[in-house]
């Protein structure tokens, strides 16, 4: 079986950082960036900016994303299908606003303040080397709760 890829897109701008509140599915409650799986027949970035669409209400170019990371998610204590790669953008630049839609709040929050507690395990280990500019490849294992990380690797790429 090959895992399947997820996006994950954070917006930026001044310094801040907008997160979503997952109102339902998988990381219900969590703060984190917009995005989810691909549709049939979908690139990564046509996903991303689609999900950025439809869940937060911003508009992007498929240029204007940025990757900066690729991270490995491992759930040995969960179903197969848990399992992902998930492909982080960051972006500056959008059209319109920024909504709440049904599956998602929105908050802006300081770079230098991001509220880790709220956030997945693995966010407190590669998105400040995100934010400090770096590429980052990672690969989290997490335990039976599928929720606190019990192995992980991280490599940084210049
Ligand atoms: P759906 O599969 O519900 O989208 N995601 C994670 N994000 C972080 N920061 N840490 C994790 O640790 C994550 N696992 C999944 C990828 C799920 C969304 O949540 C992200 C997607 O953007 C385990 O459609």
């Amino acid at each position: 079986f090959s895992m399947r890829d997820v996006t994950l897109i954070l917006p930026m701008h001044d310094g801040r950082l907008l997160l979503g509140v997952k109102k339902r599915g998988f990381g219900v409650g969590k703060l984190n960036g917009f995005g989810g799986k691909l549709n049939e027949g979908e690139t990564i970035v046509e996903a991303a900016a689609r999900e950025l669409f439809e869940e937060v209400g911003i508009e992007v170019f498929a240029d204007d994303l940025k990757k900066v990371a690729e991270l490995t998610f491992l759930f040995p204590h969960a179903e197969e299908d848990w399992d992902q790669v998930v492909h982080v953008y960051t972006v500056n630049s959008w059209r319109g606003e920024p909504v709440e839609s049904e599956e998602m709040g929105c908050e802006w929050h300081s770079v230098d303040e991001i509220p880790f507690d709220r956030m997945w395990d693995d966010d407190k280990h590669w998105l400040p080397r995100v934010l400090a500019g770096k590429f980052v490849k990672g690969k989290f294992s997490f335990g039976e709760d599928n929720s606190t990380i019990t192995a992980q690797e991280i490599v940084e790429e210049a």
